[in-house]
């Protein structure tokens, strides 16, 4: 049976053989503070004091003392949800972590993440994660940002045996293979993911084999043994120093306690396999072998037992006595502040087209900033399947203008890691379809880490790609995204309808240090060349443009639709009513004073959005209004989106599912002549 084979790799008797007697002493009284602080969390778990959950590492001690031993303090280390171990060893203050899992304000995390997302930018811990396997991707993105950078430096992702089972472990395995990335792979193979036994649910020879198929040099080594954990994470870092790429090792450990402190689940561990583990226990071990080599007396160790105690109450009396942080405190999170200078300089005579103008804005950004990076499939020498890219690779090189493999997932979380460690990054997702691959990176990671990592984490990146209907691509080829995003806090929404509002909303997008989704639209790809200035110049976002004047009705538009209501609008005009068109130009955020400032002008309004009517963002300006404009308005706003469906492939049904002039102008009617 695997659990004997898995049982017999790991010993009873003392670590390997590598390091001397004071850094086994040192690693042990490490493991004596990581027990302390598990069991103490334990028990304020328990008494209400810690709330959530968090997840204790008891029985892998040797992994998080072994592994942060063999790497440096410029190095970094992306931990997952039992990571607590990792960060004590990595240096961190007990008491700052104590204050995190209080929810206090002088906690890593502001006491804004809790347990599972402490952070430690100082020494390079870039976070836990509530989400299994991210760490990987994230992982990729940072050693990326260090390989661009010629630090030297290299990086630990922690990840468990069941997130061996993600996705992301293949995809990131693959990105960091052929990148050749700085990256340490590290498996802690407790035997379960929560209450599933891992030989149930993991095809192959073992976890380590899986790194054969990606030519990833892998070891599968005895995690209750931290000398061995130290030698396999050395031999791992002096190949990822050396330019020699990832590695990956599996740890066979055992997780003592229940998966969660909240966790309470019927017993699916027999007694007799708990016990067998517990006589492997790393800390005895590791004791009676400094013990049996004169290296330790039994009063000095029970001195460093004393010790590792005091150190933890100590901790633990400042982290009650902390504050708590307010609302205040955690709306400043949200989002980073803007230090841009933003303009809008008159168009000029010269005339581009709306892909050219996101290109220059790529160009011009990338010669103002060296960290400037743009990932995406195909994007390099071919200039990207819609030609967005074009000419980039060759003048800022396939480093910075890295086609990337058919992986949504490492891509985008990648992009993630790389601006969480200094890089500014601009993500293409080939069709916005394909961003709903994208989506732990981008709603659960990149929209939070500034948040959950308590102000601290910057992430400068943009998400973007061509959205929308209009030539024949079907289903899962033409949909309009944008509320799925409009809902997350932490993430701004660019959708720019004009040449020149693409080059500077393009430029801000990249210069700001929050991630942003930035929407353009395959019909404005095709459309005429506009007046474009040549030099740089951001603009402002939650600034709407008033592209047309008028006094009747005001039309609110975005994207295609925005040619769309200027046409209706000047047939109206033919008709004798007058419309005021608006393009927000950024759905989030969103301009509501102009918007309402038109509307208690017009006294009527229609809202337009390609996407499907129910849950579009015109429900949300409608609703915005109405709160704000309620008194002047003289008929109900009126909205026009498609119709509840998938976009229809066949040409006449298409045409027929997108909002068009002649649906906007029928709503206009409707509003002028009601009241
Ligand atoms: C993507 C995702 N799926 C499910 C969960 C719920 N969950 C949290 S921890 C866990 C088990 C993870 O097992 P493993 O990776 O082996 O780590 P371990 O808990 O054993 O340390 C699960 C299923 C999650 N957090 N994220
Ligand atoms: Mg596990």
């Amino acid at each position: 049976m695997a659990q004997v084979h898995i049982l017999d790799s790991v010993a009873r008797d003392g670590p390997g053989n590598r390091l001397g007697p004071e850094e086994l002493s040192a690693a042990l009284m490490m493991m004596l503070r990581i027990r302390q602080f598990e069991t103490r969390a334990k028990e304020l778990f328990l008494k209400g004091v810690i709330k959530g959950t968090a997840h204790s590492s008891v029985g892998q001690e040797a992994i998080a003392a072994g592994a942060c031993a063999a790497i440096g303090p410029d190095d970094f280390l992306l931990t997952h949800h039992r990571g607590h171990g990792h960060t004590i060893a990595k240096g961190s203050y007990v008491a700052r972590m104590f204050a995190e899992l209080m929810g206090r304000a002088p906690g890593y995390c502001a006491g804004l993440g809790g347990s599972m997302h402490i952070a430690d930018f100082e020494r390079n811990i870039l976070g836990a994660n509530g989400i299994v396997g991210a760490g990987m991707g994230l992982g990729t993105g940072a050693a990326l940002a260090e390989q661009l950078n010629e630090t030297g430096n290299i990086g630990i992702t922690f990840f468990g045996d069941g997130a061996a089972n993600e996705g992301i472990f293949h995809e990131a395995m693959n990105l960091a293979a052929i990148w050749k990335l700085p990256l340490i792979f590290f498996c802690e193979n407790n035997q379960y993911g929560l209450t599933t036994a891992t030989e149930a649910v993991t095809a192959g020879p073992s976890i380590a084999a899986r790194g054969d198929a990606y030519g990833v040099p892998n070891e599968r080594i005895d995690g209750n043994d931290v000398g061995a954990v130290f030698e396999a994470v050395e031999r791992a870092a002096l190949r990822a120093r050396a330019g020699e790429g990832p590695s990956l090792i599996e740890a066979l450990t055992y997780r003592w306690d229940d998966h969660s402190m909240r966790a309470n689940l019927p017993a699916y561990r027999t007694g007799d396999e708990e016990a067998e583990w517990k006589t492997r226990d790393p800390v005895s071990r590791l004791r009676d072998r400094l013990i049996e080599a004169g290296a330790l007396s039994k009063e000095r160790y029970d001195a460093m037992v004393s010790e590792a105690q005091a150190d933890i109450e100590t901790a633990i009396d400042w982290a009650a006595d902390q504050p708590e942080p307010d609302m205040a405190l955690a709306m400043e999170n949200v989002l980073p502040p803007r230090t841009a200078g933003f303009s809008e300089p008159p168009a000029g005579a010269r005339q581009i087209t709306y892909r050219e103008a996101i290109t220059e804005a790529f160009a011009l950004e990338m010669a103002a900033d060296d960290d400037v990076i743009v990932l995406g499939e195909d994007v390099g020498e071919t200039g990207g399947i819609f030609g967005l890219t074009p000419g980039l690779f060759e003048r800022f090189g396939a480093a910075r203008v890295r086609d990337t493999p058919i992986s949504e997932g490492a891509i985008s979380t990648c992009g993630v890691g790389a601006a969480m460690r200094g890089k500014r990054v601009v993500v293409e997702a080939q069709l916005w379809d394909f961003v709903t691959l994208m989506m732990d990176a981008i709603v659960n990671q990149a929209a939070k880490a500034r948040f959950m990592l308590g102000g601290k984490a910057r992430v400068p990146i943009v998400f973007r790609g061509p959205q929308g209907a209009g030539i024949r691509l079907a289903a899962q080829r033409c949909q309009s995204l944008e509320t799925l995003f409009a809902n997350i806090p932490g993430l701004q929404i660019y959708a720019p309808s004009t040449a020149y509002d693409a080059k500077g909303l393009m430029a801000s997008a990249i210069a700001d240090d929050g991630p942003v989704v930035f929407l353009e639209h395959k019909l404005l790809y095709l459309g005429a060349q506009q007046p474009v200035p040549e030099g740089r110049y951001l603009i402002e976002p939650g600034k709407a443009r008033i592209l047309r004047p008028g006094t009747d009705c005001t039309i609110v538009a975005t994207l295609a639709m925005v040619d769309r209501a200027l046409q209706a609008a000047d047939r109206l005009h033919r008709e004798g009513i007058s419309a005021e068109v608006i393009d927000p130009r950024t759905i989030k955020p969103l301009d509501a004073a102009t918007i309402c400032d038109s509307v208690r002008k017009t006294n009527r309004a229609v809202i337009v959005h390609e996407a499907p009517l129910f849950g579009g963002f015109g429900g949300e300006i409608a609703a915005t209004i109405q709160e704000q404009a309620f008194d002047w308005l003289d008929a109900p706003v009126a909205r026009i989106g498609a119709p509840e469906m998938p976009v229809p492939y066949n040409d006449r049904l298409e045409r027929a599912y997108m909002p068009d002039t002649a649906r906007i102008i029928e709503a206009v009617k409707s509003v002028c002549y009601r009241s």
